[in-house]
């Protein structure tokens, strides 16, 4: 997939510095050559297992070493993901997403996590899963029950992680992404903004991401979602112009990948949301909602992507009135 030269800082950091406009105008060409106009993609998103995660990240709800108010839940059972998946894929769903959190998937939960995945890749969706770090016999077996993603993300630059996660580190989630893919899985991994990192930790991230080989098919980009008790409640939100300008850097440096517009979206006004669209982001995250934050409705969803004119793959188009 990489044919390419490594992608430099200075490199990234031209594109970013670009004037707006030019940078869209660069990243929207870049988005035509490379997929069907106006496509996009909706994906469903479940946390099978919510809280109470041995991990430190400071932006997490889940992380078992703040005081958040969040529902914990132990794994849901076969049956209520079936059902799940069942109706997201009723409400116009292409891609299936299971979020569990852990520091590493536990064995005695394995297996139902098999069983999960291959139930739901018989319904005909996309499967994707985030459970934390793998080994080598997990991700071949996670292979093999049909799971086409593992989302694993870097989150920030190397220099940075350190300041935001310290029961873990960043040569940890490089060594199961370098799993997932010798297993022959499809890599989604992407970032968050708004952590009180530097515009240099972004456009680091960006180059781990562009320079893996191959570089992630698929690339959220969140914006962090502050949760009162986390570390993090109270950071300032970033310049919305800046979120755009590293989805569109993300977009020209990573051609073929999906860049997720993730968390952080029910805070967004359609107007950004549009101008992600134009920088090259064509996935979202649609239904009840995320893992423990919430989404858009899914109907303000619908009449969005209408009045976008954005075909989603699996969704019939919204015959609501714009106005409703
Ligand atoms: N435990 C697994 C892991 O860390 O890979 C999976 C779950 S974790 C919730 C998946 C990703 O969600 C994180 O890597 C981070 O990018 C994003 N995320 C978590 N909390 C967030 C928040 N409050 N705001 C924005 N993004 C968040
Ligand atoms: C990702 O990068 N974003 C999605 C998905 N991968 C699993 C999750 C975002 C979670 C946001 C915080 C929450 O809802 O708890
Ligand atoms: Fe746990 Fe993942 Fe949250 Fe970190 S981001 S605390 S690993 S659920």
């Amino acid at each position: 997939m990489n044919t390419h030269e490594p992608w430099t800082l200075e490199r990234l950091a031209q594109l970013y510095h670009l004037p707006f406009n030019d940078l869209l105008f660069q990243a929207q060409q870049v988005h035509q050559q490379h997929f069907k106009n106006n496509d996009i993609q909706v994906a469903t998103l479940l946390s099978i297992k919510t809280g109470r995660c041995s991990e430190d990240c400071k932006y997490c709800s889940q992380s078992g070493h703040y005081k958040t108010e969040i529902e914990k839940q132990s794994l849901l059972s076969q049956e209520t993901v079936l059902e799940k998946a069942k109706q997201a894929k009723a409400n116009g769903a292409d891609r299936f997403c299971l979020g569990g959190a852990w520091r590493s998937p536990p064995d005695k939960d394995f297996p139902h996590l098999l069983a999960m995945i291959k139930e739901i890749k018989a319904l005909g969706l996309e499967t994707c899963l985030t459970a934390g770090m793998l080994s080598s016999e997990q991700a071949q077996a996670l292979k093999t029950a049909g799971l086409d993603y593992y989302n694993h993300n870097l989150d920030t630059s190397r220099d940075y992680y350190p300041e935001i996660i310290s029961t873990h580190t960043y040569d940890d989630r490089l060594d199961t992404l370098k799993k997932v893919q010798q297993a022959g899985m499809k890599v989604c991994c992407g970032g968050i903004l708004n952590l009180g990192e530097s515009v240099s930790d972004r456009l680091k991230l960006l180059q781990e991401l562009a320079n893996l080989q191959p570089y992630p098919e698929s690339v959220p980009i969140n914006k962090l979602v502050p949760i009162p008790g986390t570390p993090l409640a109270n950071n300032k939100s970033i310049d919305p112009f800046d979120f755009v300008r590293t989805i569109a850097v993300a977009r020209i440096i990573m051609p073929r990948s999906r860049i997720r517009l993730s968390a952080g979206r029910n805070d967004m006004s359609d107007e950004l949301q549009a101008l992600c669209f134009l920088a090259g982001a064509n996935s979202i995250f649609y239904g009840e909602a995320l893992l423990t934050t919430p989404l858009p409705s899914q109907h303000k969803d619908r009449l969005l992507l209408k009045r976008l004119g954005l075909n989603p793959l699996n969704m019939p188009l919204a015959t609501e009135p714009l106005d409703a």
